[in-house]
């Protein structure tokens, strides 16, 4: 194998590792704002990120997971909370003090 062979296989594989380092390290976002989560529902990969924010003006929220007695702090105006998602499944959730605030993370495979 020649030099300029050598060389553009070596590129092709750190392409290949960059596009897979980048789908590991996704990160989404959903907005708190006006007593809502948007999206409502959010469909990621295993292993994503989500960061909820809060844009209200006064009022703080939480993100609860149904069923599974996981919930965040409570994050204020200007605040925002993340978790990673390293397993499969539908992980629905509401906010702690405002129980009609739903929302759900579908992460796949
Ligand atoms: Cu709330």
């Amino acid at each position: 194998m020649n030099a300029r062979s050598l060389y553009g296989r070596l590129a092709g594989s750190l392409l290949a590792f960059g596009f897979s380092a980048l789908a590991v390290a996704a990160e989404h976002v959903v907005v708190v704002e006006k007593y809502a989560f948007s999206p409502a529902e959010l469909r990621i990969s295993k292993g994503d990120t989500v960061t909820w924010t809060n844009n209200e003006k006064r009022v703080s929220h939480s993100v609860l997971f149904i069923g599974r007695s996981e919930e965040s702090e409570r994050f204020f105006p200007g605040e925002k909370w993340s978790r990673v998602f390293p397993e499969a499944g539908r992980f629905e959730y509401r906010c702690g003090p405002h129980p009609e605030m739903l929302g759900v993370v579908i992460v796949d495979e």
